[in-house]
């Protein structure tokens, strides 16, 4: 599927690594996703609404403290893009109903009987009985094909050679495969090229329909149609009610973009996409990992929900900033900032998932597990020290005994105690010089001080 909005990736590298100022990255950055969008034949209407609001929230959006514009530009793109592929829903690819009888409709060659084999295979590895309808009766050899890719997967044939009725073998092959148990049953039916004959094929349609009522008609689209995908979607619609769509051959085409965005638009669901020619390669269509893939993100998702758990809690970093600035620092305040970065989860995951750090860094980094490890200890340090301590960290220092009561307490060495000590005190260095910062800057402001 690499070849579908082929650029953004790059576009994403590309922003994280632009040494402009905000607005300009994303500038640049949305000309990429434009370029990519046009490229995967999406709308240039679409293409054009969806850049606007982009760059609209990336304006006005005011990220949580602690999570940088950039970052949270990135959170703007995915959820933009996954609301044009369709959403926040997931199909529901699981039948309700035992057997649940599906029809495969669709243009010829769009990939019908190869989605039969695919979702028989599906189906098959979830552990339900599979059969499958040789429907076709046009295409010299389609029985011969379904046949030997049913044998393939292992999934139970029907088929009558020489029959050239299909809504007969569609009802006869729902029977008996039935009988046999199956859970799920998958009818190939034959398509046809162009215009000029389709009038039939929608007849056939509608006879196989009649005979069999499918519990869902599955409309099988080729992704290289690209934005036309949502007119072909129409006309069959309006023949015979459409339930749910595969679209097939994602793997061969750039225009796989344009198809998913534009059935999409017209509100059918998207249940499944074909990824290549093998019968394995199908899978369920779910915008947000999509989104998250093609964007070059493992666990995107993750770092939004963490991004959103640390919005509610973003008044109380600001109070605890104010209390740094007004108060200086204190054991308490360092506490409460080491469990909130280990409340996000390991932090080899955490700086996993931000965006810009996840091209750099290198797998399973030793740095990331030790940082975590340490963590750890300065936490329980912490908690071993009493009220006098954390009001007034420097009494350890001066006090060897204290120092080796809250190692032995904490279960950790002194050295462990003395660099979490050095750590709370370059912090409140580094506290000193930013309150000097922003005095000179006040006195700036009121025009008393001079800068050289
Ligand atoms: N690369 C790739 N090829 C596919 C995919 N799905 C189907 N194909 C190929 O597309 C061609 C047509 O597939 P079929 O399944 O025979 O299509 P059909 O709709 O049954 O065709 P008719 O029965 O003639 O209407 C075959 O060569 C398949 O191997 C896919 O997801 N990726
Ligand atoms: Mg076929």
């Amino acid at each position: 599927m690499s070849s579908v909005f082929s650029g953004l990736k790059e576009a994403i590298k590309k922003y994280f690594s632009s040494t402009s100022p905000y607005e300009q990255s994303v500038d640049e950055f949305i000309k990429d996703l434009q370029r990519a969008l046009i490229r995967s034949d999406v709308n240039v209407k679409l293409v054009l609404e969806l850049s606007n609001r982009i760059k609209k929230r990336a304006l006005e959006e005011k990220p949580p403290q602690g999570i940088s514009r950039r970052d949270w530009f990135v959170k703007i793109v995915y959820e933009e893009l996954v609301a044009v592929l369709g959403g926040e829903e997931e199909p529901e690819v699981i039948p309700k109903k035992k057997p649940y009888v599906i029809m495969l409709i669709g243009v010829q060659g769009s990939g019908k009987t190869t989605t039969a084999a695919k979702l028989a295979w599906y189906y098959k590895t979830r552990r339900m009985k599979v059969g499958v309808i040789a429907a076709d009766t046009y295409r010299a050899g389609a029985y011969a094909q379904l046949k030997q890719l049913s044998e393939k997967v292992g999934a139970l044939f029907y088929g009558e050679e020489g029959e050239t009725d299909p809504a007969k073998i569609s009802k006869n092959g729902v029977r008996e495969l039935a009988k046999l148990g199956a859970d799920v049953i998958i009818i190939d039916t034959a398509g046809r090229h162009g215009y000029g004959s389709e009038a039939d094929l929608i007849d056939e349609m509608k006879k196989i329909a009649e005979a069999v009522k499918p519990d869902e008609v599955v409309m099988v689209l080729d992704a290289s149609v690209g934005q036309k995908a949502a007119e072909i979607a129409k006309r069959f619609h309006e023949a015979t009610p459409i339930g749910s769509i595969v679209i097939s051959k994602m793997d061969g085409t750039a225009k796989g973009g344009g198809a998913l965005s534009a059935v999409a638009m017209t509100g059918a669901k998207i249940k499944f996409i074909g990824t290549g020619e093998g019968i394995d390669e199908i899978e369920p269509f779910r915008p947000k990992s999509f989104v998250s893939r093609i964007l070059g993100f493992g666990d995107i998702e993750g770092l939004i929900e963490r991004m959103k758990a640390l919005e509610i809690e973003e008044g109380d970093l600001e109070k605890q900033a104010e209390e740094m600035l007004v108060k200086g620092v204190n054991m308490r305040l360092i506490y409460k900032q080491i469990r909130q970065i280990r409340k996000m989860g390991p932090l080899s995951k955490v700086l996993k998932m931000v965006p810009g750090l996840s091209m750099t860094l290198p797998e399973d980094s030793e740095l990331e597990k030790v940082g975590e490890e340490k963590f750890d200890r300065w936490l329980a340090i912490i908690n071993s020290m009493t009220y006098e301590e954390l009001e007034k960290p420097e009494l350890i220092e001066r006090e060897k005994n204290r120092l080796r009561r809250i190692a032995i307490g904490s279960g950790t060495s002194t050295d462990d105690v003395r660099e979490l000590l050095a750590y709370y005190q370059s912090t409140k260095r580094m506290l000193k010089q930013l309150k000097r910062k922003r005095s000179l800057l006040k006195k700036l402001e009121k025009g008393e001080g001079e800068l050289f």
